[in-house]
């Protein structure tokens, strides 16, 4: 059971994931569509969740054909039931067309549809720019590395996903020995 907040007041209860990736079994769906910015996401989340704690064995690494398909493979990792969490990264670069859009929208509505159908944490590492100098920016240089940012909120949301779930038994079984005792 979570602790309530220690300011002497307060009995606010305060749940939250820590960044430990220590036992956590871990999958990244990666787009091989613009490669040169997919692989270095790829290394920004294995850093992240290598230097958090998590075992190399525990991690798999899928490959989808483009960001179109991510929500696709995402759904057939799911299936299988071995992962406490799921990295999605991919690189959208506009063009002039609408294909950047469709598809830009497929993919994130499908990333969130299946977080939530799952009840497990898929982490949104799909960065969506104007030109390749934005994504160059967000692939470990100047705005740092959403492969990376996306993998440590995995880690969070999989270890808060822990605590709800222990919080939940803890809730039922305080409210059976409740029931208990006012039958006496
Ligand atoms: N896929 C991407 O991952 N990024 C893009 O920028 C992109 N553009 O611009 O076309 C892209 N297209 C391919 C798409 O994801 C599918 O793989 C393809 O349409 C086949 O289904």
């Amino acid at each position: 059971m979570p602790a309530p907040m220690q300011d002497g007041s307060s009995k606010v209860r305060v749940i939250e994931g820590s960044l430990d990736a220590s036992g956590l079994r871990v999958a990244v769906v990666v787009a091989r569509f613009n490669a040169f910015i997919t692989e270095r996401l790829l290394e920004g989340a294995l850093d992240t969740l290598l230097r958090s704690g998590a075992r190399a064995e525990d991690i798999m690494v899928v490959r989808a054909p483009g960001a179109f398909e991510i929500p696709m493979v995402v759904s057939q990792v799911l299936e299988t039931g071995r992962f406490d969490a799921v990295v999605a990264l991919g690189c959208l670069i506009r063009g002039d067309t609408i294909h950047f859009d469709l598809i830009a929208s497929e993919v994130t509505k499908g990333i969130a549809q299946l977080a939530l159908a799952f009840s497990t944490p898929v982490a949104f590492g799909v960065i969506t720019t104007d030109n390749l100098e934005q994504s160059i920016h967000r692939a470990g240089s100047k705005a740092g590395n959403k492969g990376s940012e996306a993998a440590q909120a995995a880690i969070e949301q999989a270890q808060l996903f822990r605590q709800l779930a222990e919080l939940g038994d803890d809730l039922n079984a305080e409210a059976a020995a409740d029931e208990a005792a006012s039958k006496g």
